[in-house]
C-alpha cells in the first residue's frame, strides 16, 4: 500500500519485546524505561514489519495455501539509522519480491522498508516464508542472490570464539506472540498438530532475537543480521549459540542443547564500523 503502514509504539513495547527475546528483570536497560541506557534490543526492528498489512495473501501467490503448513523460513534484517527509537511513529511499505518452487514447497520472499518520520529508512526487512504442500506449479526453483540477505554464512573450521547457552521459558512463545505474530502455531497444540508438531514451535523471530542478543552482549552494535530457520524448537528447550569473529562479520549457528539438531543455520551479522570486542 502505498501509504503504508503505521506503527505506533512506546516503551511498553520495547519491554515487551525484550522480555519476548529472553531479557531479565535484572537486564535494566532492557526492562527498565528508566535506566540510563534504557534501549530495544537490535532485532526490534523486525517488529514494525511483522505489524505492517501485507499488500498480497498467500492465497494469491501460490497454489494450495494452508496456514497450517507455513514456516518462517529465512530472515534478514537491516538497520539503517542509530539509536532505535524506544518510542513513535514508524511506517512500513511492504512488497513481494520473489516466489519459488521447491517442488514439495513454494517459498515467498517478501522486503519492507520501515522509516521515521523524517522519511529516513531505519530498518530493512526481507523475508523468506516456506510453504509445505505449496510447489510443484512449475516455477522456478532459484532465488536471487540479495548479498548478505541469501548470503551462505558457512562457519570456519575452528572451534567457536565464543558460545552462550540459554534456556527459553517454556512460557516463551505465549509471551512473544504479544509483540504482534499471533499466529496460532506457537500457542495453540490443535492447530500445530495438524501442521505436523504435537507441542506449538517458538517463532522464528523469537530464537532470531534471541540469537541476536548473544552476538550483541559479545561483540557489541550490528548494521544488520541474516538466519535461516534450519530446524524447529519448543518452547522450554535450550539454544547454544556459538559464534565465529572473521573480519567485521561475525557467523553464527544456534543448536537445540536437548536435541544437538540446528535451529539456525547460514547465519551471520555485519558488526558496525567493523570493531568489535573479543
Ligand atoms: O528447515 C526445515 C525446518 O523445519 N525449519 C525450521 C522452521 C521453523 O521452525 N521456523 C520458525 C517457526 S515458524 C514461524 O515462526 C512462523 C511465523 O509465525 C511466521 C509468520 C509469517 C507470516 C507472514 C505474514 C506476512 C524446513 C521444513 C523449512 C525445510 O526442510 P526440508 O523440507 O527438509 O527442506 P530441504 O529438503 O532441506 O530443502 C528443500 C529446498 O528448500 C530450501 N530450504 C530449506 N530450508 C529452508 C529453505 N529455504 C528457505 N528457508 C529454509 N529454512 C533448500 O535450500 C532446498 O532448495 P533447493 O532444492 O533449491 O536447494
Amino acid at each position: 500500500k502505498a501509504a503504508g503502514s503505521k506503527y505506533t509504539y512506546d516503551d511498553k513495547e520495547v519491554i515487551l519485546y525484550n522480555l519476548g527475546i529472553g531479557a531479565k528483570r535484572t537486564d535494566l536497560n532492557w526492562v527498565f524505561e528508566n535506566a540510563e541506557n534504557f534501549e530495544a534490543l537490535p532485532t526490534f526492528g523486525v517488529i514494525p514489519y511483522f505489524n505492517a498489512e501485507s499488500p498480497f495473501t498467500f492465497d494469491e501467490v501460490v497454489p494450495n495455501f494452508n496456514p497450517m503448513m507455513l514456516l518462517h523460513g529465512e530472515q534478514y534484517l537491516e538497520i539503517k539509522k542509530f539509536p532505535i527509537p524506544t518510542s513513535g511513529t514508524l511506517t512500513s511499505y511492504p512488497s513481494l519480491v520473489e516466489v519459488a518452487d521447491k517442488g514439495a514447497a513454494a517459498v515467498v520472499v517478501s522486503r519492507t522498508e520501515t522509516k521515521d518520520s523524517t522519511g529516513d529508512v531505519v530498518f530493512v526487512n526481507e523475508s523468506t516464508i516456506f510453504i509445505r504442500g505449496s510447489g510443484g506449479f512449475g516455477g522456478s526453483s532459484k532465488i536471487t542472490d540479495r548479498g548478505a540477505a541469501t548470503a551462505a554464512n558457512k562457519p570456519p573450521s575452528r572451534p567457536a570464539d565464543k558460545v552462550v547457552e540459554e534456556k527459553t521459558s517454556e512460557d516463551q512463545a505465549a509471551l512473544y506472540r504479544l509483540s504482534g505474530d499471533r499466529n496460532p502455531l506457537h500457542i495453540d497444540p490443535a492447530f500445530s498438530s495438524v501442521g505436523g508438531f504435537k507441542d506449538p514451535i517458538l517463532h522464528g523471530l523469537c530464537f532470531m532475537g534471541i540469537a541476536g542478543k548473544h552476538v550483541y552482549q559479545n561483540f557489541g552494535k550490528f548494521k544488520n543480521i541474516k538466519v535461516r530457520f534450519a530446524g524447529t524448537v519448543i518452547p522450554g528447550q535450550t539454544l547454544r549459540t556459538e559464534m565465529w569473529k572473521e573480519g567485521g562479520k561475525v557467523i553464527f549457528q544456534v543448536k537445540v542443547v536437548e536435541t544437538g539438531k540446528l535451529a539456525i543455520a547460514a547465519a551471520a551479522c555485519e558488526l558496525v564500523g567493523g570493531a568489535a570486542k573479543l
